[in-house]
């Protein structure tokens, strides 16, 4: 486990997910002008990355390079300076090819999915040994930041043991999402057991879904990691209320990180934090 060490506050907003719908918060965004739209209501209130999934119009998930682009440029008319973090996941049941698709655009991060698991019902989100040294070799290939995405703990062993065959680079960046349907609890004992597991020197993020946003947000800024919020991950900005949009969700983190004694990074000072590079054209 690495020191606990109060740097700034990474704040990343996935502000759009593959699978939440505007019949869960009619604030969802899916066309590139929406997307672009909470893109910038979140950067505005403290987000320097946007974990990024796209959509067709009608709110079919896509992993389409050019919507991608598309979505990209829209972002960065209104967000010259956010980082834009494109999902590698994509929604339950897409094509390896499907899922790697916006690597090409070269973004200074991506999320990499490190284990198979449940994800709700009869889906299963399968991200196999191969594949993952697949996305892990692509990614290093293009110089791409991965985010470690964790649903479980055994993805943390997965992952070092990728990285020790040269498939991810060190130092890692996690993300731990907890309270998934078929992944780890959104709980302070689970939080503690992932953190005592990553590699000193790794840095972290933390999503808890649904009711486990705050919670788990609360738990990452004590510990010295950072914090991800979002519709992919939860629609309220508190019981029975609504979020407005995703800045109403960074702004409610980005206050309780200030309670806690910790400011918020600015996107430059995110690539330092991260160690990023910036490849985009
Ligand atoms: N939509 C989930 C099946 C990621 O972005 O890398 C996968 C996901 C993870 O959201
Ligand atoms: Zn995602």
């Amino acid at each position: 486990m690495g020191e606990i060490c109060m740097e700034k506050l990474v704040i990343t907003a996935a502000i759009c997910g593959a699978e939440v719908t505007k019949a869960q918060n009619p604030a969802v965004p899916y066309t590139a002008r929406e997307i672009a739209l909470e893109a910038k209501a979140a950067r505005e209130a403290g987000a320097s990355v946007i974990h990024l999934h796209v959509r067709e119009d009608d709110g079919r998930p896509t992993q389409d390079r050019e919507r991608f682009a598309q979505c990209i440029a829209e972002i960065r008319r209104l967000c010259p300076d956010v980082i834009v973090q494109p999902s590698t996941g994509g929604s339950v049941g897409m094509s390896e090819e499907e899922r790697l698709a916006p690597l090409d655009l070269r973004p200074e991060m991506a999320t990499l999915d490190c284990g198979t698991c449940n994800f709700g019902g009869d889906d299963i989100f399968v991200n196999t040994e191969n594949m993952i040294k697949r996305f892990g070799q692509k990614m290093i290939g293009l110089g791409i930041k991965p985010e470690v995405e964790i649903f479980d703990k055994g993805m943390i062993d997965m992952a070092i043991r990728l990285c020790a065959q040269g498939f991810i680079a060190a130092p890692m960046h996690f993300n731990f999402v907890m309270g998934v349907n078929g992944g780890i609890s959104a709980t302070l004992r689970d939080f503690a057991f992932l953190l005592g597991s990553i590699p000193r020197g790794s840095s972290f993020t933390a999503s808890g879904i649904g009711r486990g946003a705050f919670s788990v947000a609360a738990m990452s800024i004590v510990s010295g990691g950072h914090v991800r919020v979002g519709f992919e991950d939860n629609v309220y900005l508190e019981k029975g209320v609504l979020a407005k949009s995703n800045g109403e969700l960074v702004e409610k983190a980005a206050r309780l990180a200030r309670i806690l004694g910790r400011e918020i990074a600015e996107p430059d000072e995110t690539r330092a934090i991260l160690g990023l590079k910036k490849l985009e054209a």
